[in-house]
């Protein structure tokens, strides 16, 4: 088990929460990103900035700028932060990050808005404390293995060209993203590339349902770390039939939405891994929570990446620090995604990213280019 802050418990002490902003920008990617759910040429972020007693603190929004991984989406998280979440973040006034989750538990769902609040807290709590969100966190390692994931692409002979590009910037794991109709053959192709010793796995977000599983049995043959997430989010049961009939392992994503949800998926052996995200799981303290639940059952988990800047990157790469993070992550490079990160970039060294060790996030949002990347006019939310 690994403990919150137990070497540092000034960095529990609350701050004033005065202030809330939110800044909306648009960052274009330097190549589209298609899954089974769409093709995506430009990320649409929403960052919450806190102002408090003690400093600011800034968190980032995961939700997509459609509600197409899952039901949240950019727009209804700035609604939900604007009418209920940040109303009464205010109205606690003095919150610990710990605390922000049961503040926030009026409303119902939401996990990536209520995410974003709690890490904007987390950031101002742990920087006036002089605390990382490694140390916070309770990261055993300096530097984390990193992966990336490699979208549908126009044709094999294409996706080869990018996996190679990958390869060689020394990413240790590649993870291909699958749809009926795009599985086998560009598995197979990859693998054959790559040689039997890479790590390779696909995420099919979703795309199948459980008369595939004869066909997806086909993957048996391509000797890889798991499946992600083949069926709805809501079927475990479907996820438990294929856990039986593949010898692949099942890796649940969407799916895992809390601790409880894990614990159940585990028992009832419908993953075998976990992919951990804070925002899909409402917030870093929920996610390690579920780190914590998943060593003690001896699951392996990696963390999930949901095309952060840079400021959201820094908390992946904090969290993918504890112990029971044993795959790689899709923790990838800045470059991966954009020619320019909103923060200092984060660069592979051997195929891994150093966590930051300054405090808070340790990484510093360059307003400038929020204001060169704004969608939005800022909004300011104060107690009325
Ligand atoms: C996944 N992420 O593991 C997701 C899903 C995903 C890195 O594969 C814009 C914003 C586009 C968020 C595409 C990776 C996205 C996105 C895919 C998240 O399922
Ligand atoms: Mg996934």
């Amino acid at each position: 088990m690994t403990g919150i802050a137990v070497h540092t418990p000034g960095s529990a002490l609350p701050v004033e929460v005065e202030a809330v902003e939110l800044h909306r920008i648009a960052m274009p990617l330097v190549r589209p990103f298609e899954t089974s759910f769409g093709r995506q040429s430009a990320r649409d972020v929403l960052l919450v900035r806190v102002l408090t007693a003690q400093g600011e603190g800034w968190g980032e929004c995961v939700a997509m700028a459609d509600p197409v991984y899952s039901s949240e989406y950019v727009e209804g998280a700035a609604a939900v932060i604007r009418d209920y979440l940040a109303p009464a973040l205010l109205d606690a006034r003095t919150v610990r990050a710990a605390e922000v989750t049961s503040v926030l538990g009026a409303t119902v769902g939401h996990r990536m808005a209520k995410a974003a609040l709690e890490a904007a807290v987390l950031d101002a709590q742990t920087r006036a404390a002089g605390v990382s969100f490694g140390e916070y966190f309770g990261a055993v390692r300096p530097e984390v293995d990193c992966g990336v994931s490699v979208g549908i692409a126009p044709s094999i002979e294409a996706l080869l060209d990018e996996v190679t590009e990958y390869a060689e910037a020394g990413y240790r794991r590649i993870k291909l993203k699958i749809k009926p109709g795009w599985d086998l053959e560009p598995v197979a192709a990859v693998r054959s590339m790559l040689g039997p010793d890479a790590l390779l796995q696909v995420d099919a977000n979703t795309a199948y349902t459980v008369a595939d599983i004869d066909h997806l049995r086909g993957l048996d043959d391509f000797g890889l770390l798991l499946i992600e997430q083949p069926f709805v989010e809501e079927d475990i049961a479907a996820h438990v039939t294929l856990a039986q009939a593949i010898d692949t392992p099942v890796c649940l994503d969407e799916s895992i939405t809390s601790t409880a949800v894990a614990i159940d998926a585990i028992e009832r052996d419908a993953t075998s891994i976990v992919n951990i995200k804070a925002g899909r799981v409402g917030g870093y303290l929920e996610a390690i929570r579920i780190h914590d639940a998943c060593l003690e059952r001896d699951v392996p988990v990696w963390c999930g990446g949901m095309l952060e800047t840079g400021l959201g990157r820094a908390a992946n790469v904090a969290l993918a620090a504890l112990p029971g993070f044993t795959l790689p992550g899709d923790t990838s490079a800045s470059d991966r995604y954009f020619a320019e990160d909103l923060t200092e970039s984060f660069v592979l060294v051997d195929g891994r990213l150093a966590v930051p060790a300054g405090p808070g996030s340790g990484v510093t949002v360059r307003t400038e280019l929020v204001a060169a990347w704004r969608t939005r006019p800022t909004e300011l939310l104060a107690r009325a």
